[in-house]
């Protein structure tokens, strides 16, 4: 077969991919050279996708209380059961939670079923905890959820500001694109504002390490400064109201509240106000935040002031997480929106998207927004609830509540393609979900490009893709006009529908669209019907009332003072090779080595204060839930303020669901939860023994602490436990289910036992039990695992084969010893040279600013020496 293109199905760059089946069930996976996002390049993620692809273990038929069902009676339920209680409870009783990774064909669906069928719009998506406070901004000050510029204007630009973004890790081919601008033309400045230093950091002019939340004292200074020093631009402000409003509240800021040195502050300042083309990113250490939306505003005032906004090389830029974040926004997936950036609350809007449909009713009020949609939920008001491609159970905050929620409700319905997910476990009926390489459809990445994903594999078993459910469903529930024979005539309706939009005003016009080609549709980035380029607001008309933008007044706020009995404010956010929950990441072995465990990154001075050491676990507690994480002692976070990764889940790490401490606070414009900053109270976690343990097979350990990764032919596990058991062979048998192993060494007075089984001559698992934190090569043991040779109870590897250390390069498999021992056997300095010496970071990129760090903390200690 030959490659077939299609988008990665992770970040919002949406990187164009070729897949290419072997015919002997691998794929090929290879960056795009003509995808306008990538150019051919793929980070580390998208180049493993290929590995992703096996389907042991999916889910491949529907089940309804766990017993296998056919379509007929499974779709035949869920229909059922949202009728009867529509009709008993009316419209709200019932809701849709999707997700900002579903198709927009997908999407569309779901939002035309919800709102012009059922007639509530209790639909809301995962995107509420992701672009919320991006999309409220937006509409604040233009009147629409627009995102003026595209990717080259972070290459045209003299100076790139990332707020709240670890783009390193979580945008890494743009990164990369940002990083070359630089590398072509170094006068390219960039500074990252962040509390944390990320790896983002490596590649920046400038460092901002803020007070956490303090981005909107930071922008408003930054405004007062601009008045002050004549920066502003007097005819920009002609097409901009709210001035004088925005200036005085403005005022109020301190710098004493930015936690920043008085020249880095200073020097960001006069960067800013002096650089005319400057691109401010940002994510979600802005979005996520109780007052998230004013900290958007906050950064959009200073682009309007200036009018540094819609032209090239220059505006704001909320980069979109989920690869169709874009598109969910587009298509209308949130609970307070329509479609096509029309607007629910409008009369005219609704009565046009309503005839354009022939549809029987249409909400005409917002529906319930995540954090609210489960609290519903839980109180009964919602009793019939389908959950689409996302795993509220691990990622809503205060999960174990929302997880509580769920499994109470009268009726919930999951589409997934895995039957296991912590959210899956709860639902009364399963449907399995065609997944990425086994449907087709659309996504719209961060620049508002609109690309094709394309099947190049047929789903496992009865696995169908979501649009089909849902227009299955809503057939079922008697509503005409969800009969389409497939994604491309699905598509072609609502570029219709956008027509329609565009001639009420709205932006979101893709008409020119109907009747393209969809199988072949080359990524398109709207607005392509103005025929003015790709760029919004440069000309100073808004989507307002009166064609002005609004600057929004802000009186910034920090987060409330953390409660004396949880002193410390804990920060959350994602790891470079893992996605979410892991449901489809966590099952490669080369993307569970680089983080492969839950961690608790703490300062050193914290860290001593707790008595927490290297390697120890932490007990993490709130009023909400507790979680054990491995201690990580590091500088790259403040004192106060540890942090977390959001990743693992009760299949891989039960104790490790951040989640269950982040309380369900939310932003009062937009509804998005605070996400980063959860009140918790630290101790050290009192274990008495720790493990590692190797298997061939999969198992769940009972043990207090476990965490679970993959590796070649098995899975790998880190152990702890509060009380030691009587005998450990036996302990160890049980847990493999295994008979006793087949070799031991044991020396209790230490409290040490290693123990290896034995298979027909080969290792079929293993198991080491220390007092203190368990040091040994696991890359070495790992590497045994199912091999001939046994000899394994060492620990580590023989004298001729040295120690990788932990993986630093995940492609290429380069762990941080090798990479130190040829750094200073053979004088390796620079990033390239460590790659033409020993290869890491020359495959997709991703590490390079690891092993930027290297080189410097290198080249900084042979200076101080
Ligand atoms: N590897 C990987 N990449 C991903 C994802 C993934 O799961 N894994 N998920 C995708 C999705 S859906 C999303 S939304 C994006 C998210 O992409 P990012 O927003 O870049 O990622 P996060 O790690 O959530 O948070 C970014 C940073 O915000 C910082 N931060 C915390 N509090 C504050 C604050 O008060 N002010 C400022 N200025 N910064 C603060 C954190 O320290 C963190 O480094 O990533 C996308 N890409
Ligand atoms: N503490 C904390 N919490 C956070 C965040 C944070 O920074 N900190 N970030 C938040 C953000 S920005 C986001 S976007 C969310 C993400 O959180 P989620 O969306 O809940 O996480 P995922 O793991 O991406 O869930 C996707 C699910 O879809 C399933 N799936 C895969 N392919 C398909 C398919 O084709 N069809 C269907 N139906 N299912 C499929 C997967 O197996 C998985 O169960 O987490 C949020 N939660
Ligand atoms: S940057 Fe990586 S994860 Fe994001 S779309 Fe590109 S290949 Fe996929
Ligand atoms: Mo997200």
């Amino acid at each position: 077969m030959t490659g077939v293109r299609s988008t990665c199905p992770y970040c919002g760059v949406g990187c164009g991919v070729i897949a290419t089946p072997d015919g002997k069930g691998s794929v090929q996976i290879k960056g795009d050279p003509d995808h306008p996002a990538n150019r051919g390049r793929l980070c580390v993620k998208g180049a493993a996708l290929g590995e992703t692809l096996s389907t042991g273990g999916r889910l491949l038929s529907p089940t309804i209380r766990g017993q296998e069902a056919t379509w007929n009676s499974a779709l035949d339920e869920v229909a059922a059961r949202f009728s009867q209680t529509i009709a008993a409870h009316g419209p709200d009783s019932v809701a849709l939670y999707v997700s900002g990774q579903l198709l927009t064909e997908d999407y569309y669906v779901a939002n035309k079923l919800m709102k012009g069928f059922i007639g509530s719009a209790n639909i809301d998506t995962n995107s509420r905890l992701c672009m919320a406070s991006s999309v409220a901004g937006h509409r604040r000050a233009f009147g629409s959820d627009t995102v003026p510029g595209q990717y080259e204007d972070l290459e045209l630009a003299d100076l790139v500001v990332l707020v709240g973004s670890n783009l390193a890790w979580c945008h890494p081919v743009l990164h990369q694109r940002l990083m070359a601008a630089k590398a072509a033309r170094p006068a390219l400045k960039i500074v990252v504002i962040d509390p944390r230093r990320t790896a983002t950091c490596e590649g920046a002019d400038l460092h901002l390490a803020l007070a956490p939340g303090a981005d909107a004292h930071l922008f408003n200074l930054l405004l007062c400064h601009l008045a002050d020093q004549g920066q502003m631009s007097a005819d920009f402000l002609a097409h901009v109201s709210g001035l004088e409003a925005t200036l005085a509240a403005a005022r109020s800021a301190t710098a004493a509240e930015t936690g920043l040195a008085a020249a880095d502050l200073a020097a960001f300042l006069a960067l800013w106000a002096g650089t005319e083309r400057v691109v401010t990113v940002y994510s979600q250490g802005v979005n996520q935040s109780d007052s998230g939306t004013d900290k958007v505003n906050a950064i959009l005032n200073c682009h309007l002031a200036t009018g540094r906004i819609g032209r090239s090389g220059m505006g704001p830029f909320s980069v979109t997480g989920q690869p169709n974040a874009m598109g969910g926004r587009e298509v209308g997936g949130l609970a307070n929106m329509l479609a096509c950036h029309l607007d629910l609350e409008n009369p005219i809007h609704r009565d046009a998207v309503q005839s354009f449909w022939s549809s029987p009713t249409m909400a005409d009020k917002p529906g319930l927004k995540a954090v609210d949609m489960f609290r519903a939920v839980e109180d009964g008001r919602i009793k019939a609830l389908w959950i689409l491609h996302t795993n509220p159970a691990v990622t809503m905050p205060d999960a174990d509540r929302v997880a509580r929620a769920i499994a109470g409700c009268d009726f919930v319905v999951v589409s997934d393609i895995w039957p296991t997910t912590d959210t899956a476990r709860l639902a009364h009926v399963l449907l399995p979900t065609a997944g990425w390489g086994e449907k087709d459809g659309t996504v719209t990445n961060s620049e508002r490009m609109i690309s094709r994903q394309r099947a190049f594999a047929a789903p496992p078993g009865q696995a169908r893709a979501d649009w089909w459910q849902l227009a299955q469903v809503a057939q079922r529930m008697g509503f005409a006009g969800f009969d389409w024979d497939g994604p491309s005539a699905l598509f072609d309706e609502y570029a219709a529908l956008s027509g329609v939009a565009g001639g009420l005003g709205s932006d979101f016009d893709i008409s020119v669209l109907v009747g393209a080609d969809y199988a072949t549709l080359a990524p398109t980035m709207w607005p392509q019907a103005r025929k003015r380029g790709g760029r919004f607001f440069g000309d100073g008309r808004f989507h307002t009332p009166d064609g002005r933008a609004r600057m929004v007044p802000v009186t910034a706020r920090l987060p409330e003072v953390t409660p004396a009995a949880q002193p410390f404010r804990l920060n959350t956010g994602r790891v470079r090779d893992q996605w979410h929950t892991m449901t489809r990441t966590g099952t490669v072995p080369r993307l569970s080595q680089h983080l492969g465990e839950p961690y608790l990154e703490v300062h050193p001075t914290d860290a001593a204060r707790l008595g927490l050491a290297p390697a120890s676990l932490a007990e993490v507690s709130n009023d909400l839930g507790r979680s054990v994480l491995r201690v990580m002692i590091s500088d790259r976070v403040q004192p106060g303020h540890p942090f977390a990764p959001m990743h693992w889940t009760g299949e891989t790490a039960p104790t490790g669901r951040i989640d269950a401490l982040v309380p369900g606070r939310t932003d009062p414009v937009s509804g998005q939860p605070a996400s980063k900053s959860a009140a918790v109270a630290i101790r050290p976690f009192a274990a008495r023994w720790y493990g590692f343990a190797l298997s061939r097979k999969d198992l769940r350990p009972t043990c207090d602490y476990w965490a679970k990764g993959p590796v070649a032919g098995g899975v790998q596990l880190e152990l702890a436990g509060q009380e030691e058991p009587e005998d450990w062979a036996a302990w160890g048998a049980t847990l493999f289910g295994l008979p006793a192993p087949s070799a031991m060494v044991s020396d209790p007075a230490q409290g040490l036992h290693r123990m290896a089984f034995v298979e027909q001559g080969r290792l079929i698992a293993a198991l080491f039990i220390s007092r203190t934190p368990v040091l040994l090569s696991r890359a070495h043991l790992a590497s045994a695992l199912g091999g001939t040779d046994t000899a394994v109870l060492a620990g580590r590897p023989a004298a001729d084969r040295p120690d990788p250390g932990p993986t630093v390069c995940a492609c290429l498999n380069v762990g941080l010893n090798t990479i130190l021992r040829a750094m200073s056997s053979d004088g390796l300095m620079t990033v390239d040279a460590i790659g033409a010496a020993i290869g890491a970071g020359t495959n997709c990129g991703s590490c390079r600013p690891e092993l930027a760090a290297l080189v410097a903390r290198h080249s900084h200690r042979e200076a101080a020496e």
